[in-house]
């Protein structure tokens, strides 16, 4: 059992009749899903059928007694997937409408051409081998295919096989043929394909002088480029593009702006239906406060980009972090269409090595009320066309996708991609409910054969605890590494373990920690009051007044907006610094209770996958306290107060943690759990 099958593993032995209108790829795909999958009455009928409903938006589709009803074929796709989820977990599969809340539902695959993967912790890329191997093999063929299916089978409708960080090179004549050897795959699971593009491909692919956006030279080359894709690849969806972000180039290096950039890309890809997504993702040395650049540098643009450019924002201002409040461009603008983008590899959050179910934190997110339009006027809502009149309504999340036969580095990793897929089609849906579900699907019936298979009992000892461990995992992760609003404390080593002292001279100031948390022996955290960078005044009210204040800040933003005092009294009647204490404590805690609830869980699932996540957490509850310990005996040297005296005592010296590299200190076979690589 190496967790290759996913969620998707129900064989079934029940047989069912399935009428389907037509034969189509897609169509005869949802009716083998059917056929493999079925678990409902034996020989029931099921008929399929394509026609338009007035309560039926898009991909949507509805179930009832008779079969999947849809507008589209890929609608009948999900409605198939939908309806033996529900014969699976045991949901009534009474009547059922379902539109999705996005239009297009993205995985980001930052893969290079290399095949390695930026921030993939999970093996190399599923995509790519090298420059020089672009020959589809059937092996290919045979994994993008399962990918395309698991994807499909949460919703997803698109992906963007290369990395933002875009080598001009993807799209060369053979690097161009083996894209749409994967749009071939991916199609009949309904999925489209899209690809990163470099903005200055014009110069270093076309040997042009400029890539300026203005130029009838580059726009020209653009075109026959944009052309020659689409006849490989009629249904492309577009282009993802990182400009003048983090050192790639963009249309700025030309004068130009990033409207004029997004826009020349629209108006090529507009007469085949593309589209072009244009992040957001920007900031530089020079501004004071990082977090407040994106909004900056977009808002004055609000209204100039063509009705095909969608801006995708990170989920929130600065970069990933374990916590951060919403990006304040969400709802801001509302004259342009705006995507979020959420990271499902775990470039932040331990890895493929910590057990972080990032459900609620997406959320959180979602959820999170921008005010924009009047109480109510969440993220979600602001970016899913129920406030604006948004022509495209998309979402996006980095995908965690590997050559490792688990696919992402850690049996709980696929939860993230699970959880990504059914917010994209359904951002109401709580993570108690996808948790619920994928757990159901992943692990149910694992131990059969031996005493403990599904039924009250597997439900009350692995269910309901493993459940309940990934609902919290999230905050246990917030705890042990930057509560209270810090954030971006990391070693520079891997974004991975702590170094909340790192900040050498040398350094860009925005990519050391020092930046981040302002620790003196006044206080602690980033001022961006009104009296600080001001970044509070980029919320709506009442939220930037709610901000702006300590007393009605929510605590765990607290440090993110304010620098205080170490002994400022929170909430709990604590100072500052104890509460800090309590936190990372707890954060350790958490995790080792993890440990304990899963050791008692042996037998409920197979051997396999119990111990490699059994390893798995004992690397994160080392990890954990490293970081509590890292974290507090370097902050303390400004506090200069003691560790609560209930609060275990540091078990490791500061002088050792910041000489190791937290990547590979605890990097010990016993503690590698390593899964086969295909
Ligand atoms: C940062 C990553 C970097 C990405 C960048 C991005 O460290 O590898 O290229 O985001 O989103 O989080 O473009």
């Amino acid at each position: 059992e190496d967790g290759h099958e996913l969620w998707l593993r129900k064989k079934s032995a029940v047989p069912v009749k399935v009428v389907s209108p037509k034969k189509s790829a897609i169509l005869n795909n949802a009716v083998k899903e059917l056929q493999q999958g079925w678990s409902g009455k034996a020989n029931s009928t099921v008929k399929l059928t394509i026609k338009k409903d007035k309560s039926i938006k898009d991909d949507g589709f509805r179930i009832d007694g008779s079969g999947v009803t849809a507008s589209t074929e890929r609608g009948i796709l999900y409605g198939v997937f939908e309806l033996l989820r529900r014969q699976q977990t045991n949901q009534p599969v009474t009547s059922v409408v379902s539109n999705p809340s996005y239009q297009h539902r993205l995985l980001n695959h930052w893969d290079n051409l290399n095949g390695s993967v930026e921030q993939g912790f999970a093996g190399r890329s599923i995509f790519w081998r090298g420059e020089n191997d672009l020959a589809v093999t059937e092996n290919d063929r045979k994994l993008w295919q399962e990918y395309a299916r698991a994807s499909a089978s949460v919703g997803l409708n698109g992906s963007s096989v290369n990395n933002v960080n875009a080598s001009p090179l993807v799209l060369k004549e053979d690097a161009l043929a083996r894209v749409k050897g994967i749009a071939d795959v991916l199609r009949p699971y309904g999925i489209t394909t899209y690809l990163s593009v470099n903005f200055s491909s014009p110069v270093r692919l076309g040997g042009l002088k400029t890539s300026d956006p203005l130029d009838p030279e580059v726009i020209k080359w653009w075109q026959a480029k944009t052309k020659e894709i689409y006849a490989l690849i009629p249904d492309f969806g577009g282009f993802l593009v990182k400009a003048n972000s983090e050192g790639q180039p963009g249309p700025q290096d030309f004068g130009r702006t990033h409207a004029d950039g997004a826009n020349m890309l629209a108006d090529l890809v507009k007469p085949y239906g593309g589209i072009v997504m244009w992040r957001a993702f920007v900031y530089s040395p020079t501004e004071k406060d990082r977090a407040r650049q994106a909004y900056l540098e977009f808002m004055p643009f609000d209204g100039k980009f063509r009705d095909n450019v969608i801006i995708q924002v990170k989920n929130g201002p600065v970069d990933f972090q374990p916590r951060e409040p919403f990006s304040p461009l969400f709802g801001a603008m509302k004259k342009t269409s705006v995507m979020p983008e959420v990271q499902i590899t775990q470039e932040y959050l331990g890895r493929s090595n910590h057990l972080v179910f990032l459900s609620t934190m997406w959320e959180e997110l979602l959820k999170s009320d921008t005010y924009q339009e009047g109480p109510g006027s969440t993220v979600a809502r602001s970016t899913d066309g129920s406030i604006y009149n948004q022509k495209h309504t998309a979402i996006a999340g980095v995908a965690n996708t590997g050559l490792d036969s688990t696919w992402s580095g850690h049996h709980f990793a696929q939860a993230n991609w699970y959880a990504f897929g059914r917010l994209a089609w359904n951002n109401k849906l709580t993570s108690e409910q996808i948790a619920d579900e994928w757990l159901r699907l992943t692990f149910a019936n694992s131990a059969e054969g031996k005493t403990k298979a599904v039924g009250e009992e597997w439900e009350r000892n692995f269910l309901v605890p493993a459940k309940q461990m990934m609902l919290e995992s999230r905050e246990a992760a917030v705890n042990y590494m930057m509560p209270l609003g810090l954030h971006h404390i990391f070693s520079p080593f891997g974004h991975y373990g702590p170094g909340p002292w790192y900040g050498p001279k040398s350094a860009r100031p925005d990519w050391t920690s020092l930046y981040y948390h302002q620790a003196d022996t006044a206080g602690i955290g980033f001022d961006r009051t009104k009296s600080g960078t001001n970044a509070v005044s980029q919320y709506h009210e009442p939220l930037a007044s709610q901000f702006n204040d300590p007393a009605t800040c929510p605590e765990n933003y607290l440090l993110w907006f304010h620098h205080l005092p170490w002994d400022y009294k929170m909430k709990s009647g604590h100072t500052l610094w104890d509460e800090l204490c309590l936190h990372y404590d707890k954060g350790v805690q958490q995790v080792r209770q993890f440990q304990k609830n899963w050791d008692q869980m042996q037998g409920y699932i197979d051997e396999e996958r119990f111990s490699h996540v059994q390893s798995k957490l004992r690397r994160q509850a080392k990890d954990a306290q490293v970081w509590k310990d890292a974290c507090l005996l370097y902050f303390q040297q400004f506090s200069r107060r003691p560790i609560p005296a209930e609060l275990e005592r540091p078990v490791y010296d500061l002088d050792f943690l910041q000489a190791i590299r937290p990547l590979t200190f605890f990097d010990q076979p016993q503690d590698r759990a390593a899964t086969p690589q295909r």
